[in-house]
């Protein structure tokens, strides 16, 4: 039995609220698509510091100090009624209300305990992460950031949950970074301000107006899935890459990158072992960064939602048949079709279409057929060190959305990746468990 006890929960605020003034921030079509995404939750293990290390306090107040500079993140989503056209609209209010604190203890619990999959306990790592099945929309209630410290026998895991709608991956880790920087350093001298770039469609009026019937939550439903961590080493990578360039080489002078060896190898492997029908058609969705894709390019560090979706689509037959490289040039052409052109004329059909309910509509098998990608192992993960040592293993706690989620993170030795897979039962076979399992 693993007991995980809330010592204390409470709001850190940032001291001064002086720099975001209050801002507004407008909801771009961008941000409003994720308006009932669940507020992805990632966590790191660490050692255990010494007794007289006392982090919790020192936790809190660099904590309070990055939400100064990261102050979206302390701020409260704005539901507008528009009576007048019978529709709602949002914004983010920078009111410096801030992000919930949870201190827990689990003590019974070790860092194997928790790296270790347990199908016998479910829902056993939940009681590690702070904000779950909280949707951004929750976010007019709910803080738009929540980070639990859970001290356990050996080590410590800082987990947390953002709202979406706030931020994406590469806005939030540097927003970790600057944390763990200040509560190393004890100070915030040579951190960078925000750098907060209003990007607007030309042409769209903002608020957008979305109709009332478009706001409702879809009522979340279970799927039993397995989760599992495959890791990749430098060289199980570079094996991949060149079996797959390998393949393409003979058609084409394309070559696909590592990630897209990697993934093209787990929707292979996923859907060879699934029992799905040679004739379904299966999907595989990438995220990608588009600050430097757009036209001018955004700064890289720019604060904010700038990603945009990927999908390869395909018979399971069809992946199957022609294999690796093929895969992994579906899912390259895709991504190659993420352009500035591209990304616009979407925000542009989004207004005219307010789809924020979610076009894959639950509980049938289809959804099963859905891969998902999120996170990045370009995210650095491994730099953040809080003062008392480098983490030791990042983990994520993906809900129950739909389909197959993988979420990747660079590994802990360099060029390594892992993913953290969370597979519907109905496609899980323990073949899977053949290779590059944790
Ligand atoms: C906020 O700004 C005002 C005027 O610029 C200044 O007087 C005040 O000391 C600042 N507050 C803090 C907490 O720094
Ligand atoms: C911490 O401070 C020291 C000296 O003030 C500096 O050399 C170092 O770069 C700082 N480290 C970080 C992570 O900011
Ligand atoms: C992955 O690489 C490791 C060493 O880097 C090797 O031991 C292992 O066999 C490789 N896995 C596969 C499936 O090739
Ligand atoms: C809520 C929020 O921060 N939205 C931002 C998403 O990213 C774009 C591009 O930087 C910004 O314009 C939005 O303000």
């Amino acid at each position: 039995m693993v007991e995980v006890i809330v010592i204390s929960s409470s709001m850190v605020r940032p001291e001064n609220i002086n720099q975001s003034g209050h801002t507004k921030i407008h909801l771009s079509p961008y941000d409003l698509k994720l308006l009932n995404f669940l507020y992805p939750q990632r966590g790191l293990l660490f050692p255990k510091p010494d007794q007289e290390t006392n982090i919790i306090p020192r936790l809190k107040a660099s904590l309070s100090t990055a939400l100064e500079i990261y102050f979206p993140f302390a701020g409260r989503l704005v539901k507008v009624n528009n009576q007048e056209d019978n529709t709602v609209s949002f914004y983010i209010d920078c009111d410096g209300s801030g992000a919930k604190f949870v201190h827990a203890k689990a003590d019974s619990v070790s860092i194997n305990d928790l790296l270790q999959p347990h199908d016998s306990a479910p829902g056993f790592k939940r009681c590690f992460f702070p904000a779950n099945d909280l949707k951004s929309y929750d976010g007019v209630s709910e803080p738009l950031l929540a980070v639990q410290i859970t001290e356990m026998r050996d080590g410590v895991f800082i987990s947390f949950g953002y709202n979406h709608m706030v931020a994406d991956g590469t806005s939030f880790w540097n927003f970790f970074n600057t944390w763990s920087k200040i509560c190393m350093n004890d100070s915030s001298s040579n951190i960078q301000p925000l750098v907060l770039k209003d990007w607007f469609l030309d042409g769209i009026d903002y608020p957008i107006h979305i109709p009332v019937s478009e706001n409702v939550t879809p009522s979340r439903f279970e799927i039993p899935t397995k989760e599992r961590v495959f890791h990749f080493t430098k060289k199980n990578i570079s094996d991949l890459k060149a079996k797959a360039n390998g393949q393409i080489g003979s058609t084409t002078d394309l070559k696909v990158s590592s990630l897209q060896a990697v993934l093209a190898y787990l929707w292979l492997s996923i859907i060879k072992h699934s029992g799905l029908n040679r004739d379904e058609k299966t999907h595989c969705i990438v995220a990608a960064d588009m600050r430097r894709r757009l036209n001018p390019p955004l700064e890289a560090e720019c604060f904010g939602n700038v990603t945009h979706q990927a999908m390869a689509t395909a018979a399971v037959g069809e992946v199957l048949d022609h294999g690796l490289g093929w895969a992994a040039l579906e899912i390259n052409k895709q991504v190659k079709t993420l352009t500035n052109e591209n990304y616009k004329t979407f925000g542009e059909n989004w207004v005219k279409n307010l789809m924020v309910a979610p076009k894959i509509s639950g509980g049938s098998r289809k959804v099963d057929t859905y891969l998902i990608v999120t996170s990045s192992p370009w995210f650095e993960v491994y730099e953040n060190d809080f003062g008392w040592g480098k983490p030791i293993a990042v983990r994520a706690e993906p809900g129950t959305g739909f389909g197959v989620s993988l979420i990747v993170f660079r590994g802990l030795e360099e060029g390594s990746i892992d993913v953290d897979a969370t597979i519907p039962l109905s496609l899980w076979s323990d073949e899977l468990l053949n290779h590059y399992m944790i």
